[in-house]
């Protein structure tokens, strides 16, 4: 799926601003708020998550649908040419209406989703109405908790205390919704461009990139040219049919930190697109993670889209700003936990040279949180084809909508089908074989996939030691796992990756941390002040420093977050190496200092 950009043949028109705003009390479905103005209606910016917002916990936790609303009017110009109205995140799940007609659904709160409206824009104004739904359960991704449910990650905020229902987030980040990025309305002319894939392989200094370009519309005579620009802006290639390959000498790669971004100009009749693209190649050989071929060590962080008051809602200063930080510290990478980013965020990392790992919104799909009490204190498996999660075919269709909205990002070098599943429970490997074999047949660039592995999860019966390209484990040895000692927790590490060394396939920990409250000091590490995490990650990676099958180490969390209330979150989860305003605690003056003598690549080899 392409980016909205506007091009010579192509408008595009943000509808960023004030909206009206309105929380359902049950009847807004039965009243069709959709086909009138809102009555009464709050205001609210789009894009944004909206809980922050306005305040109070009834305002806050509101369970269930909301009304968005707005006009709009369309230019002239427009007329003649096809009209698409895109939506790039409404989180959980969006009905739109335009003048009181439906027009589409979607289920999903982290990838977009467009509709053809040219036939709903006459002259004058319209009458556009987001509903936005907050509801999960154990058929959405991330997972909730049934109604009735207690506990859910952490012990959650538990059961509704007055009947009233209420979400039980089976995941640790505040179920922030609402129309979170972009809405935007943009045109193409009746023959178009659908589609660019891009592939590249790389022999000595030159490249071939082969590439495809979909159509519609255009009839066998319709001309399709394809150029090449490098950063000057001078042309290095050309092919002018739907499919074939661009060479290129001298080729400059898109690296790690060092970002070389061509232009893929694309013409089809009248419709003209550019694809900004980096000619990189990722392969996992042996216990190695190849990056234009040579070894890749990930220094970085799992990290969340999670500001104040946006909430989840794109946030582009925060973004540069993170990168900023990232660099500051030498990281290169990070991982899009739990949920892909926004599309702004993935264009930027490819601008940037940062290396992502690329996540679907798999997150919760464990019943064993909160002691794996569900339906009123009764255990159930996760993957009990009655009771457990009925998630399978909704996580088909987020691998299939996040490769084509991702494949093209030099920046992407491995998708993570899932975080913190069940994975070794029985009925794991059928239910993520299928998500593996899809992912790999999806994308054209055969990247790596993993899943991001609980601790929970016996490493023997774990499904991702055999379905898995790269082992990603998520750790808290000396935290929940033996915390405040750390010696203990030092060899039950060492343990651990003794096991993982057999399989001979590279390991990255892709979470390990501490609660860390800004401004708790002591003269003894204790548990949550800024040595104890200090001390934590010291020994943490001194274990990893001693296996050269570790490639990489992501500590959790870039940066404090919001998440549900419970005993063991004091206003968030505090695991950040920097507040959530981005200040530093020790632990980010640590990581610098460690990072900064860490190579990119050959690390350990
Ligand atoms: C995890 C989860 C992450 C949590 C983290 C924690 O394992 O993947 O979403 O926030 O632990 O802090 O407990």
């Amino acid at each position: 799926m392409l980016y909205p950009i506007l091009t010579p043949s192509r408008f595009l028109f943000d509808l960023s601003g004030i909206w009206d705003f309105k929380l359902d009390n049950g009847r807004g479905f039965l009243e069709k708020w959709y086909e009138k103005p809102l009555e009464n209606a709050m205001t609210m910016p789009v894009p944004a998550s909206y809980n922050d917002l306005k305040e109070g916990p009834e305002f806050r936790d509101h369970y269930g649908w909301v009304f968005y609303q707005r006009k709009f009017a369309l230019p002239e110009l427009v007329a003649g040419n096809r009209v698409i109205l895109r939506c790039d995140a409404v989180t959980h799940h969006a009905k739109v209406y335009i003048d009181g007609e439906f027009i589409c659904e979607h289920h999903g709160g982290f990838l977009p989703f467009e509709v053809q409206i040219t036939d709903k824009i006459t002259e004058g104004d319209h009458l556009l109405t987001i509903a936005v739904d907050n509801i999960i359960d154990y058929t959405t991704l991330p997972v909730g908790g049934k109604g009735d449910m207690l506990g859910g990650f952490m012990g959650g905020i538990g059961g509704s205390q007055d009947g009233k229902p209420q979400n039980h987030p089976n995941f640790d980040f505040f179920n922030y919704c609402g129309i979170t990025r972009p809405v935007r309305i943009y045109s193409t002319p009746k023959e178009y461009i659908q589609d660019i894939t891009l592939v590249s392989q790389v022999d000595g200094n030159s490249a071939d990139i082969s590439y495809q370009i979909d159509t519609v519309g255009g009839s066998a005579s319709t001309e399709c040219k394809v150029e090449l620009y490098d950063q000057r802006g001078i042309k290095v290639s050309e092919s002018s049919d739907a499919e074939g390959v661009l060479h290129v000498e001298e080729v400059h790669l898109w690296q790690p930190l060092q970002s070389y971004l061509y232009q893929v100009k694309v013409q089809y009749g009248s419709d003209q697109y550019t694809l900004p693209y980096g000619v990189r190649t990722v392969k996992v050989e042996g216990d190695k993670f190849l990056i234009n071929g040579k070894p890749f060590y990930f220094k970085g962080y799992g990290k969340h889209e999670d500001t104040f008051p946006n909430g989840r809602g794109i946030h582009l200063p925060m973004n540069t700003k993170d990168i900023s930080l990232m660099k500051w510290q030498g990281a290169n990478s990070f991982r899009t936990s739990h949920y892909p980013y926004s599309e702004e965020m993935m264009r930027l990392c490819d601008q940037e040279g940062i290396v992502v790992i690329d996540e679907t919104t798999a997150v919760g799909i464990n019943l064993q949180f909160g002691g794996g009490a569900n339906f009123g204190g009764e255990k159930i498996s996760t993957f009990d084809p009655e009771h457990g999660v009925q998630t399978q075919e909704h996580h088909k269709q987020v691998v299939r909508d996040l490769i084509a909205r991702d494949k093209n990002y030099a920046c992407v070098v491995m998708w993570s089908i899932a975080n913190e599943p069940d994975s070794a429970a029985s009925g794991a490997y059928e239910y993520f074989k299928p998500l593996y074999d899809l992912a790999r047949e999806l994308d054209q660039q055969k990247r790596p996939c993993t899943l991001v592995s609980v601790q929970m999860a016996e490493p023997q019966k774990d499904c991702s030691g055999t379905l898995s390209d790269v082992i990603c484990l998520n750790r808290y040895y000396g935290w929940y796992f033996g915390g405040p000692d750390l010696e203990g927790p030092e060899k039950s590490l060492r343990k651990e990756l003794d096991y993982w060394k057999e399989l001979g396939k590279p390991v990255i920990f892709t979470e390990y941390g501490a609660d860390t409250v800004q401004g708790f000091h002591d003269t003894t590490p204790v548990m949550y002040t800024e040595e104890y995490q200090v001390e934590y990650y010291k020994m943490n990676n001194k274990v990893f420093d001693e296996y050269k099958i570790v490639v990489g180490e992501q500590v959790w969390n870039f940066a404090d977050f919001a998440t549900s209330q419970s005993l063991l979150r004091v206003q968030g989860n505090k695991k950040g190496i920097f507040s959530r305003d981005r200040k530093p605690k020790l632990a980010a003056h640590y990581f610098r200092q460690r990072w900064k003598g860490i190579p990119d690549f050959e690390y350990k080899r």
